[in-house]
């Protein structure tokens, strides 16, 4: 069950702090690589597709960097383990703002130590899930604002938007049916269908907003061809 969210206060009308600034915390970091994000509802097919794009695009000669979130980091594995445990009893109740800190925790730590010095280095770094996961389930399924979500994660990204995002596109229902019932996070057990409804068509509202940066890949249909379109959309890029 989802419960309507109560919105936050809208921010005080102020002057800037003279002689505070925030710095470090928004500069971007260099880039000379390129960032490719895979986002799309449970059982898209995000880690085989990820895993199948990395081989082909390090077979064409480009030193690829794959990684994951929440994840990718110790830090990181261990904030999944905490987000990402099963629906039950004696599962912790997370708020949807706490969600949003902690996966942008992880990002944060990823940006740092594996995101942005490999794109210092120009390498091509692939993520399964990124920023644009959190606006989905956080804002569009679970009620929080946009905006707010938005500017949370350029804290924790240092303003880095991918070169291109890959939406796998999938029904809630389609996709839940292809993973086993055991291997239920606490997303997919503990969250109802018209939630994951919500979360599809966010992220298909974050793609008609940037037709440059997305690319929507139909993922009901077999890998192969999800794998052809999704080479291709990586590839006009690189
Ligand atoms: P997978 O890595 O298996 O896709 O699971 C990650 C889950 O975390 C996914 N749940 N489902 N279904 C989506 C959720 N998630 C968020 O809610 N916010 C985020 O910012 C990220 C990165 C993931």
């Amino acid at each position: 069950m989802v419960r309507a969210f109560r919105p936050l206060r809208p921010p005080v009308d102020r002057e800037p702090v003279r002689g505070c600034r925030i710095g470090p915390l928004t500069t971007l970091p260099p880039v000379k690589g390129t960032l490719i994000t895979l986002e799309g509802p449970e059982g898209a097919g995000k880690t085989v597709l990820a895993r199948k794009l990395a081989d082909a695009l390090g077979a064409r000669g480009h030193t690829v960097r794959l990684t994951r979130e929440p994840g990718g980091t110790r830090l990181g594995e261990r904030l999944r383990a905490i987000l990402l445990e099963r629906a039950g009893d004696a599962a912790l109740s997370i708020d949807p703002r706490a969600d949003a800190l902690l996966f942008n925790a992880a990002r944060a730590q990823l940006v740092a130590e594996v995101i942005a010095p490999a794109l210092d280095a120009g390498e091509v770094v692939l993520c399964a899930r990124f920023a644009d996961s959190t606006l989905a389930y956080q804002g569009y399924g679970a009620g929080l604002p946009i905006e707010e979500l938005r500017a949370i994660a350029r804290v924790a990204t240092g303003g880095l938007v991918p070169d291109r995002t890959i939406l796998l596109d999938v029904a809630p229902d389609v996709g839940m049916r292809r993973k086993s019932p055991d291997a239920h996070n606490r997303f997919e057990s503990g969250f109802d269908l018209d939630f994951h409804r919500r979360v599809r068509a966010g992220f298909l509202e974050l793609a008609a907003e940037e037709p440059d940066r997305w690319r929507i890949v139909d993922s009901t249909r077999h890998v192969d061809p999800v794998f052809e379109d999704v080479l291709a959309a990586a590839l006009e890029i690189l």
